[in-house]
């Protein structure tokens, strides 16, 4: 995946509480272009695969279920400088630390229900997004 691209999920949370579109609203705002886009459900085991770097920390079994409960929105967006610019956009782990005009300031409810993911490294973003997308998903 080029470096200007990103992964998010649209977590659980943000799913339930009706968030979907408010959300993607904000991303476009912010000047990134959708390259892939699908709302899904990871299983158990998905979400243990995805989140295998996380899971000698504590709060591994707690976010696995969590990712795992309902639907999520899953995509891959672009934009130069993409994957800092994103983790900008969505603001700190802890909602309460994050920056007013954040997604997660606005939409997530705690430390675990985050209601946004975003990519931390270019490298991680390209993992991410071809564990949800085939090439032929990514326009
Ligand atoms: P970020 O998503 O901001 O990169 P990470 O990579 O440290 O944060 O953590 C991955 C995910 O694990 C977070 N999005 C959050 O859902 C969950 N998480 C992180 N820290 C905690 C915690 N102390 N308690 C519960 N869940 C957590």
């Amino acid at each position: 995946m080029p470096s200007n691209r990103t992964f998010t999920m649209i977590k659980p949370d943000a799913v339930e509480n009706g968030y979907v579109g408010a959300i993607i609203n904000k991303i476009n705002a912010s000047g990134f272009r959708i390259v892939s886009m699908k709302m899904t459900q990871m299983s158990l085991r998905d979400a243990k695969l995805f989140y295998e770097v996380h899971k000698e920390r504590p709060f591994f079994s707690e976010l696995v279920s969590f990712m795992s409960r309902g639907p999520i929105v899953a995509a891959i967006l672009e934009k130069e400088n993409a994957v800092d610019d994103f983790r900008t956009l969505i603001g700190a782990t802890n909602p309460e630390e994050a920056a007013e005009g954040t997604l997660r300031k606005q939409f997530a409810t705690s430390m675990g229900e985050n209601a946004v993911h975003g990519s931390d490294s270019n490298e991680n973003a390209e993992i991410e997004g071809a564990f949800h997308f085939s090439v032929r998903e990514m326009f």
